[in-house]
């Protein structure tokens, strides 16, 4: 199968199929990170025809639906790449009043596979739900997501929440999003920033290795 269908497939928002297309594609013995690859391209384009207003807020919705089922079928295999014990732990979330996830999935997905072991909060988060979870889980890093411009001030509260639960020494805080730099990530109190899952990723391996 041509990886391109699932591209295609993204950007038709073909919901129903989309998943049982990827465990195909699996099955034929695609490379679990082409697949990621693809559907990515076909998020971008997604993004794309929003922004030139061909595509409309519900149609980024499906489109949304559409990653979720594909990513569905693809993590388990991503899952399966890496055997190590002893993982580190990740607590992932987009900050509270925002409800992008699609990029936090993406960068979510490329942890699992690098041997991360990944508790993903969901999208509109609290702080509060953050700290219960690292105090539950012992997770080193926590990894946030903001897309809007109204919610960056958020990841200050998660900073604040840290410090006053006298973690802020013992967890490490990285963001990612499109409406965040590093000057404005450090500005909210956090360690680090990267532009994509891919620089993510690395940027994460760093941080764990320092400590
Ligand atoms: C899809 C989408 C939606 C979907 C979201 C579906 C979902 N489940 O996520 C829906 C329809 C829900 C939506 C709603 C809204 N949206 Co919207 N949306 C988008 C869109 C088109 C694409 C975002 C996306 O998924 N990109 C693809 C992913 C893969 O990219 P990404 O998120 O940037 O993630 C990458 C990196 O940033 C990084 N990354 C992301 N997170 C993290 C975290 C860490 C720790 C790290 C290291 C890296 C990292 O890695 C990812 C992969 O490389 C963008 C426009 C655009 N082209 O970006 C607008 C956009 C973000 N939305 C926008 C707006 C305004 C809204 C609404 C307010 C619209 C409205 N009027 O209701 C609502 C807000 C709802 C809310 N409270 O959150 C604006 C934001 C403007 C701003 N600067 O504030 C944008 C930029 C569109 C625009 N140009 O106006 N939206």
């Amino acid at each position: 199968m041509e990886l391109e269908k699932l591209t295609e497939f993204v950007i038709e928002l073909e919901i129903d199929e989309i998943h049982d297309e990827v465990k195909k594609a699996l099955d034929e013995g695609e490379d679990p990170f082409e697949i990621l690859n693809a559907l990515s391209k076909g998020m971008d384009e997604v993004g794309r025809l929003y922004e030139e207003k061909e595509y409309y807020l519900t149609e980024l919705v499906l489109a949304g639906e559409a990653m979720k089922e594909a990513m569905k079928a693809l993590n388990p295999a991503l899952a399966a790449l890496d055997r190590s014990d002893d993982k580190v732990k990740i607590i992932l979330a987009t900050v509270k009043g925002d409800n992008h996830d699609i990029g936090k999935n993406i960068l979510g997905s490329l942890l699992l596979s690098a041997g991360f072991e990944i508790y993903d909060l969901g999208m509109d988060v609290n702080e509060n739900k953050i700290i219960e979870k690292i105090k539950e889980t012992g997770a080193e890093i926590v990894g946030l997501s903001t897309l809007l411009t109204t919610t960056v001030d958020n990841i200050k509260d998660v900073h604040d929440a840290l410090k006053n639960a006298g973690l802020r020494d013992k967890v490490k805080l990285i963001v990612g999003g499109a409406s965040l730099n590093m000057d404005l990530a450090k500005k909210m109190g956090a360690d680090d920033f990267a532009d994509d899952a891919v620089e993510g990723v690395k940027h994460i391996k760093k941080l764990t290795e320092k400590k």
